[in-house]
């Protein structure tokens, strides 16, 4: 049965088809090798329901008959001989004869991470004598972003409320927290910023010795599981903070602070990996307030945590959000790669500019952003959001991986249709090459908080385990991944196939009942949930739909804002040409008539009208589908997920009656099936 707590990791007793030797030689490391091993034995308790002895001094074990091996790969080849390569950065080995178990590590990460993985091997019953398996993470960076404020609030947080802060104050569970580093190490993640990147009230003291004193105590826990953490900072803490009179990254007096406050901070906290910065944007401070470019802002920073080992992770999430609807010119899905692509090879390199993966804001449906395959000298990595601001908030179903997967498949770089000539985001995804276009890594913002299932719906704690797994591994399919998670949560049984079809259905679903093929933004203002058709249509945000009787959508090709432009010439071609863009892109790209017809051959109005009648039928598929679970699972799991599941229809009705109501209204076309379509 599930225990919700325990995420992927269940107490659950497996058969196994191999012996567990009882002994363990585990070779002297420091505090992420003790943390391995101990995870180790605790596992094997956790799954067969007894610990092996651990010894240390791994060559005294040489001799012993039958014995699990844990070390560092240099250590354990003099032992055993493996087929598979030798791990690369943070990955390892895994080996199963008839009498031992070796788990090697390239480094003391890596060894974390192969006992993990043993461990779900196990309990998913994969593993049997003979097995090898080396494996090593594709991206070096694997962030996990807190959009956590010192109130104990999260922005865009659906589960309850912050696991570190409390009333301007950190206030934490010590216990919990080393279960939530656990899980995360568990999924492979080796960074975590802890702080909202909107920095503002109590949080702009989280560079001070007070509040530093206690991050120390969150470091620390997180340092066992090999995660070091990101501090947000407010570029404004020159005056804020430090009673100057500007922030002007130019300012020797400012520069000074800075350099000061970098010693502070890593007199506490010597590992930190650096500081995340949210710059000019949504009212945030920022370079631009000095005339000086984000450039100039960015190194200023990387200087100051340069000789502590430090980066400056920068969001490129800039864009004017004072935006007159009138104006047609300006489109914002242009700004990010506006203000960043002519910097490119401008910043130091301690620097990393972080890009959300589109050029809106995670909305259900996007291109890639033109940034990437664009910046070829800047160190960069992709934004996503695993906290569903947009998708649903944790009340409806809705597994991200599936689109993250179209993401990682987005060609960046075409030209021709030469396979070589093709670079996919997930081609491109590994360690920094200088003059490449190389993504190094993935940062998102988490869906956790203080509910005692972590994520509000349970079923959402698999965009959790799903973020982790193909941020190690950017190949793995959405399928493989849920398939993974239903077993390791519910076991290998009927349950857990099930919930793994419901998985696979709630994006498709959830995409047709809300907003049509790539348009982007008919959510309610504010809350983002449920739909607000023209919610953002007179205001400032510059996310238009400009829908009238005739035609819907934005001409983003060379004869409108000129979007399509900033992608590679191949991409622009295919994006600009109506007949050869994407469906699912076609209102991100067009302005189109409501006549204008699809590849299926019916018209984008009818296809408008279909979707959001099948999106609604596939949320009442997915409800009566979990219905039959109820004698296979805990009933509070049941009743919990039921509940959603109705609240989730009711959404769904919702965004369906009212976008059909309001296309039949703007062009007074019926459905040519005759459904029922409101007046
Ligand atoms: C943290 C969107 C969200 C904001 C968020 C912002 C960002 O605009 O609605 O809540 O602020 O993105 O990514 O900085």
């Amino acid at each position: 049965m599930l225990n919700e707590y325990d995420l992927w990791m269940q107490k659950r007793k497996i058969t196994a088809a191999i012996n567990i030797p009882e002994i363990v030689f585990a070779q002297d490391g420091g505090e992420i090798t003790n943390q391995a091993v101990m995870e180790f034995t605790n596992g094997i308790q956790r799954l067969l329901g007894f610990s092996p002895k651990e010894r240390i001094n791994i060559n005294s074990g040489q001799t012993e008959r039958q014995a699990v091996f844990l070390g560092l790969f240099p250590e354990i080849k003099k032992l055993v001989s493996f087929s598979c390569m030798e791990p690369g950065a943070e990955g390892f080995v895994i080996k199963v004869t008839e009498t031992n178990i070796y788990i090697a590590g390239h480094d003391e990460r890596g060894l974390l991470y192969g006992v993990f993985r043993f461990l779900s091997l196990l309990s998913l019953g994969q593993i049997s004598y003979g097995f090898e398996l080396g494996d090593t993470p594709v991206s070096p960076l694997r962030i996990i972003n807190h959009w956590d404020n010192f109130d104990g609030t999260i922005e865009r947080g659906y589960a309850g409320n912050s696991l570190f802060y409390k009333d301007g104050h950190f206030d934490f569970e010590i216990q919990r927290i080393e279960d939530y580093a656990r899980f995360l190490a568990s999924a492979g993640i080796n960074r975590v910023s802890i702080n909202n990147v909107n920095v503002r009230a109590n949080a702009k003291l989280l560079i001070t010795e007070e509040y530093l004193k206690e991050a120390t105590v969150l470091a620390a826990v997180f340092r066992r599981f090999g995660i070091r953490i990101f501090i947000s900072i407010n570029f404004g803490a020159p005056y804020s903070l430090g009673k100057l009179p500007s922030a002007d990254p130019l300012d020797p007096a400012v520069i000074m602070w800075w350099k000061n406050r970098a010693a502070l901070i890593f007199k506490y906290i010597p590992d930190l990996a650096g500081f995340l910065v949210k710059a000019d944007s949504e009212g945030e401070p920022g370079p631009f307030q000095y005339n000086r470019t984000h450039a100039d802002g960015a190194n200023m920073l990387a200087e100051a945590l340069e000789p502590f080992g430090g980066v400056v992770i920068w969001r490129c999430f800039v864009y004017n959000c004072q935006q007159d609807w009138r104006d047609k010119n300006f489109d914002r899905a242009c700004a990010a790669y506006n203000n960043f692509k002519p910097l490119d090879g401008k910043f130091n390199k301690n620097v990393i500019l972080q890009i959300k993966f589109g050029p809106y804001d995670f909305q259900v449906r996007e291109p890639v952003s033109p940034l990437f395959g664009a910046l070829k000298n800047t160190r960069h990595i992709m934004e996503l959001q695993i906290t569903q601001e947009y998708t649903g908030h944790q009340i409806d179903l809705c597994y991200l991986p599936w689109v993250w997967e179209d993401i990682m498949n987005f060609d960046v770089i075409k030209t021709g249709n030469d396979e070589k000539n093709r670079y996919r985001v997930r081609d491109l995804i590994g360690p920094n090459k200088e003059g490449t276009a190389n993504i190094e890594g993935l940062a998102a913002v988490v869906n956790v908080g203080l509910d005692r299932n972590w994520t509000g719906h349970t079923l959402a704690q698999a965009n959790l385990y799903g973020y982790g797994r193909l941020a190690w591994n950017p190949s793995l399919t959405a399928k493989e991944i849920a398939g993974e998670w239903s077993a390791l949560s519910f076991g290998a049984s009927q349950a857990a196939q099930k919930i793994e079809e419901i998985l696979l259905k709630s994006y498709p679903a959830y995409e047709k009942y809300t907003s049509p093929f790539g348009i982007c933004f008919m959510v309610t203002p504010g809350s983002h949930y449920g739909p607000g058709i023209e919610g953002y249509e007179f205001s400032r945000w510059g996310t238009y739909h400009r829908a009238d009787l005739h035609a819907i959508g934005i001409d983003r090709t060379a004869k409108g804002t000129g979007f399509t432009e900033q992608f590679s010439a191949d991409n622009a071609g295919i994006f600009s040409d109506p007949s050869t863009c994407p469906q699912n892109l076609i209102l991100f790209f067009h302005r189109l008539h409501y006549d204008f017809i699809m590849k299926n051959g019916q018209t984008l109005l009818q296809n408008i009208y279909d979707t959001h009648f099948e999106g609604y039928d596939e949320a009442a598929q997915m409800l009566e589908l979990w219905k039959t679970l109820k004698d296979s699972l805990e009933s509070d799991v049941y009743k919990s997920v039921l509940s959603r599941f109705e609240r989730q229809l009711a959404n769904a009705r919702e965004w369906k009656d009212q976008i059909n109501t309001y296309f039949w209204r703007k062009t007074g076309i019926s459905d040519a099936k005759g459904r029922k379509i409101y007046e």
